[in-house]
């Protein structure tokens, strides 16, 4: 199996944690592809054009992330073992996943749109969404997270991951301190998280930018 993802996705890196805590590294092998890029084959993957996408045989492909976590943990046979509670676990990813496209949203309002195209209340809106998840899981961590390998705690982890990489200079680590002490423990008791992390990559050159 083929997935479709790019160094810096937040759901790129979560689906990545998901295939190393189910050991199907061996089964999937992953492609960069940034979704900006200008191409022909794609879209006829997924026509959203979003990554990650999971290349499952050659006629289907999978996605959205959420999707595609809970195809590698079903084949893997470890769905019960890293939902336990699964409502609870899908609870957490909703509010991730939703965090996420705030946080992306934000990105791509700054990266990939021209200074005078910018909406800074558009900007803000997002902004307000990531802020109050990050709250909100601040204030119910004890009753939503723990250090244990589930599926809940890699959504939130590699989250956190491309927080810290993009947003570095907000001071989040201040005001969710709570959130981000329990991160901290979580990467450092399961060091393997460290290779899916969000990571800077260099953009490839053909791709679409935003002008009008
Ligand atoms: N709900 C989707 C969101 C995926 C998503 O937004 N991916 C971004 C990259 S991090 C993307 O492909 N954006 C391209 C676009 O919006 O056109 C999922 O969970 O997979």
């Amino acid at each position: 199996m083929i997935l479709y993802s790019f160094p810096s996705s937040p759901f790129g890196c979560k689906v990545k944690a998901v295939i190393l805590a189910c050991e199907q590294t061996k089964n999937i092998i992953v492609e960069e592809f940034h979704p900006w890029q200008t191409d022909t084959f794609f879209r006829k993957l997924n026509p959203l054009g979003k990554i990650p996408a999971l290349k499952i045989s050659a006629d289907e492909t999978i996605f959205d992330s959420s999707v595609i976590c809970e195809f590698i943990m079903d084949k893997a046979g470890k769905t019960t073992a890293l939902m336990p509670d699964k409502f609870k676990s899908l609870k957490v990813q909703a509010l991730v996943d939703g965090m996420a496209d705030a946080a992306v949203s934000m990105r791509y309002e700054h990266f990939f749109r021209p200074k005078h195209l910018q909406c800074e209340d558009w900007y803000d809106r997002q902004r307000l969404a990531l802020t109050s998840g990050m709250k909100y899981l601040d204030e119910s961590i004890d009753t939503k997270l723990n250090q244990e390998i589930l599926f809940e705690n890699l959504c939130v982890a590699t989250f956190l991951s491309y927080v810290d990489l993009r947003f570095s200079n907000e001071p989040f680590r201040k005001n969710y301190e709570k959130l981000y002490r329990w991160y901290d423990g979580y990467m450092q008791k399961h060091s393997f998280l460290e290779t899916v992390k969000a990571k800077d990559h260099p953009i490839p050159a053909n791709i679409t930018r935003l002008q009008k």
